[in-house]
């Protein structure tokens, strides 16, 4: 009886483990996404790797998110024409290692309030948990990942 038990808790960690092993990132924790934090110091001796998820929480309405890159960053310059991030509860799936690059485009929150955040994704260091994980000729982009929610947006 005891071994069916612990059958059972196997199975139920296997199926599971994907999505235990990935790690969601509360993007400044209690803080939220907001101005005046130390995003970098937030960053500082986290490891993200490919299947985290980043989650900006802010009231909705206050601030977005922009995935920019390093120019932008710089320059706290929002792309033009790509839609920012609004929802206040966004996920962004990071889904290829490399740096990330992530801004606030309302006012000045940016330039003056340092609303703005840099990340380095490492590489997956196990084989993709995803079932659709698949051919290397059905890897085009635009197949590639599936958003997860409306609110949601990928790397
Ligand atoms: C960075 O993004 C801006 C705005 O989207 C774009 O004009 C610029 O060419 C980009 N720079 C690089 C190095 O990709
Ligand atoms: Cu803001």
């Amino acid at each position: 009886m005891a071994s069916s038990q612990l059958f059972v808790i196997l199975a139920i960690l296997a199926i599971f483990a994907p999505s235990i092993l990935a790690t969601d990132y509360i993007v400044g924790d209690e803080k939220g996404w907001t101005t005046n934090f130390d995003y970098q110091a937030w960053a500082q001796g986290k490891m993200f790797v490919v299947g985290d998820n980043l989650v900006f929480n802010y009231p909705k309405g206050v601030h977005n998110v922009n995935k920019v890159n390093g120019t932008g960053f710089q320059q706290c310059a929002a792309p033009v024409g790509a839609a920012p991030l609004t929802s206040g509860n966004d996920v962004i799936h990071l889904a290829t290692p490399g740096r990330k690059w992530y801004i606030c485009g309302v006012a000045k929150h940016c330039a003056d309030g340092g609303q703005k955040l840099v990340i380095t994704v490492m590489p997956s260091t196990a084989p993709s948990p995803s079932p659709v994980a698949a051919s290397p000729s059905s890897l085009s982009a635009s197949s590639a990942a599936p958003s997860p929610s409306p609110t949601a947006g990928c790397s």
